[in-house]
């Protein structure tokens, strides 16, 4: 099954848009957007929840630098590189795995684009964030790079499992 690497940014953290207490299971952290005020949109959670079959693994964790360049080492020569990697430092960081169908792609649709002032509204950067240099989330942004990615951020493997939902989510 296919896998994208997601990471809540700093920023994310900080403004508290990853709420723990009401993490009752793992996929929620994929839409915790939509719990940002007092659990709304619950429909949309399950929806997205029960395409794209989230498993796998989580983590808050803080990186420095030298991991930060590496991540982003394709960027290695844009001029928001060092401000890029400084966002990235700047405080703990959730990373996941998220596993489904199509789910790189499905991933970019649900976060957006890049620059939050262009994603569409009831994307997760387009609804949370302003700035490019702030936009709260990353994910892969193709399947390759997903592998890259998860290796990087899970050098002790995933946990693999799979729910008993399987069957009525896939065909
Ligand atoms: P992506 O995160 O949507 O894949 P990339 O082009 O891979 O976008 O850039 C990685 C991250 O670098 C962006 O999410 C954003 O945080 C930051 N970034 C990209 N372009 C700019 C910019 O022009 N100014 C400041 N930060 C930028
Ligand atoms: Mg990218």
């Amino acid at each position: 099954m296919e896998q994208t690497f997601i990471m809540i940014k700093p920023d994310g953290v900080q403004r508290g848009l990853v709420r723990l207490p009401k993490l009752f299971s793992l996929y929620l952290l994929f839409t915790f957007t939509y719990y940002v005020s007092d659990c709304v949109k619950l429909t949309g959670f399950l929806v997205h929840c029960d395409y794209l079959r989230f498993s796998s693994c989580l983590k808050l964790i803080t990186v420095d630098r030298a991991f930060a360049e590496k991540h982003y080492a394709d960027l290695s020569a844009k001029p928001f590189f060092n401000g890029l990697v400084e966002y990235i430092v700047s405080g703990p960081v959730v990373a996941m795995v998220l596993e489904g169908k199509g789910v790189v792609t499905t991933g970019r649709k649900i976060i957006g684009a890049t620059n939050p002032l262009e994603s569409a509204p009831g994307t997760i950067r387009g609804d949370y964030a302003v700035d490019i240099g702030r936009n709260i989330i990353h994910r892969s942004d193709a399947v390759e790079s997903a592998r890259k990615e998860i290796a990087l951020w899970f050098p002790e493997g995933i946990a693999e499992w799979q729910s008993n939902l399987h069957s009525w989510i896939y065909e």
